[in-house]
């Protein structure tokens, strides 16, 4: 083994070529590459850590090893939590006391409003413009680019870390055979668990999709799927080694369709329309019309249709229930950290995927550019993490894997786009410039900086919105004069990589040529003449 001298020697050496002082200066990290797991880079990892070197984090922490991390994913929820305030009747006491012992980012950004890319842009850290993974398929690991891209988890568990997953952290998990590959255990799939023998809502449109349901029916909380997968991750971190820092991901499946929870859950929510959302009355108004061509045709029923069967407020309420019961089981995992002593030596961080309409801009679902898809809940807390801080900076889910490599000790690989959130998570008010990019489908992008979100879409139509006096996004000032520095000011961050779709995209793909000015959705044909589809 190393001694600590040589281990000393190697870290300034590595501090000099560049690592890991490379963050939070807005530009991508350079950092080392990483080499193939070997039993040195691993020794070594152990010595940099026994000599309280391994990231500058406090000496308790170093004296400790390096953290044990708990990552915790949820499906499509939205800022309706009681940390981002983003609606009156949202009831998350687990998330809320997460958020007083850590520091919360309240104007954080997915990479995509869809599952498949904006996972796959926190796994590989690129943004879906570098990878080319905009719809629900292919999985990332199919393209010969990114067949042996080491993810977030692989390149924790090549610095020495056990990685157990269980839940939805990919959205599609590899083939079996190359399981192995990704982490050292795969504990429970993903998914709803028990479920009504029929739809509790009336047919919808697009095709009557069975995941487009909600409302309370009488089961267990045992019988859902977010309920068994907190248990087995509590029962990881008992189970856990004592000789090796555990990464834990848990991805659970609510609020996402569909929104099903026991009666229960539902109880302390009213039935009148104080569930509606905040922006509930504002109507979509002149917009650029590519902005519907994002989510032309889908299973996810217009405010149309939710209006005239009368769920909205059904669909609502179900939403804010089912998170309450994912906070509940979210509340399991940190009781289980507190219980087994880890609470100080845990990072445990918490996001979604994207966020979510409820009827706001005309629709339900994701698949938009607007604040409604993009702003999604992050979280941070244990050791080196501010307590009880609110971050205002943009920020984006991009930067999680390079801020774990960070604060874990671990070298990031080479061409990571996001950067470390440690200036953040120490001083919540330190200066960022970066905005944070949102991308749905090839060259529609929104850049949400602090106070403004322009949205350029393929066809060169945009919208700005000013966030000091506009928070819902209804006023699109990109056509006046006045305004066309801050436009400027905020192309310049759109991302210089837009690859065309990768070879296999499927479901929710948009191409736009602009030759013909005609856009293709799903493989037909949208032009300026076609109807919306309601
Ligand atoms: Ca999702």
């Amino acid at each position: 083994m190393l001694s600590c001298t040589e281990a000393w020697c190697r870290c300034l050496t590595l501090r000099a070529s560049g690592w890991p002082a490379v963050v939070g200066r807005g530009k991508s990290p350079r950092a080392l590459s990483i080499p193939g797991c070997s039993l040195s880079s691993v020794l070594w990892f152990w010595a940099l850590w026994a000599c309280g070197l391994g990231s500058g984090l406090t000496s308790t922490v170093a004296e400790a090893g390096p953290p044990h991390v708990v990552l915790i994913a949820i499906d499509d929820l939205n800022d309706w939590i009681g940390p981002l305030g983003g609606h009156p009747l949202a009831h998350t006491p687990n998330i809320d006391r997460l958020a007083r012992r850590g520091t919360v980012f309240a104007n954080a950004h997915c990479q995509a409003p869809l599952c498949n890319p904006s996972r796959s842009s926190l796994l590989t850290g690129l943004r879906p413009g570098s990878t080319g993974i905009y719809g629900l398929a292919p999985s990332f690991r199919t393209l010969p680019a990114l067949a042996r891209h080491p993810t977030l988890l692989q390149s924790l568990r090549q610095a020495g870390y056990r990685t157990e997953l269980g839940g939805k952290i990919f959205h599609q998990a590899p083939v079996p055979q190359e399981r192995d590959a990704e982490v050292d255990l795969w504990g429970p799939g993903f998914g709803p668990g028990k479920q009504p023998a029929a739809k509790l809502i009336p047919p919808t449109p697009m095709g009557n999709h069975p995941a487009m349901d909600w409302g309370p029916f009488p089961h267990a909380d045992a019988d859902k799927g977010d309920y068994q997968l907190a248990t087995w991750a509590c029962e990881r971190l008992k189970l856990r080694s004592a000789d090796r820092p555990l990464l834990l991901a848990a991805g659970f499946f609510l609020p996402h369709v569909p929104c099903h929870a026991p009666p229960a859950w539902f109880a302390r929510l009213p039935t009148d329309d104080t569930l509606l959302p905040p922006a509930a009355t504002l109507v979509r108004g002149e917009l650029p019309r590519f902005g519907w061509y994002l989510h032309w045709n889908l299973p996810e029923p217009r405010l149309k249709w939710l209006r005239e069967h009368d769920q909205w407020r059904n669909l609502c309420r179900s939403y804010l229930a089912c998170t309450t019961f994912v906070d509940a089981q979210i509340g399991r995992l940190l009781d289980a950290i507190d219980e087994q002593g880890l609470t100080d030596n845990t990072l445990v961080v918490l996001f979604s995927d994207h966020g979510f309409h409820l009827g706001e801009k005309q629709i339900s679902g994701k698949n938009t550019l607007w604040e409604r898809s993009t702003r999604v809940p992050l979280i941070l807390a244990g050791p080196g993490v501010a307590a009880g801080a609110v971050c205002q900076r943009p920020v984006e889910l991009l930067d999680v894997y390079p801020t774990l490599c960070d604060l874990c000790g671990a070298p990031a690989p080479a061409g990571l786009e996001g950067v470390s959130l440690r200036p953040w998570l120490v001083d919540a008010n330190a200066r960022r410039a970066r905005p944070a990019i949102t991308t749905h489908n090839r060259g529609n992008h929104a850049v949400r900086s602090e106070r403004w979100r322009l949205i350029a879409y393929a066809d060169g139509s945009e919208e700005l919105y000013d966030h000091a006096s506009d928070p819902h996004e209804t006023r699109n000032l990109a056509g006046l004069p006045d305004y066309a520095k801050v436009r400027a000011e905020h192309r310049r961050w759109l991302p210089p990589i837009n690859l065309p779709p990768a070879p296999g995209s499927a479901h929710r793909v948009l191409t736009y040529d602009p030759e013909t000015d005609l856009a293709t959705w799903e493989g037909t044909a949208v032009s300026r003449e076609s109807p919306i589809p309601e």
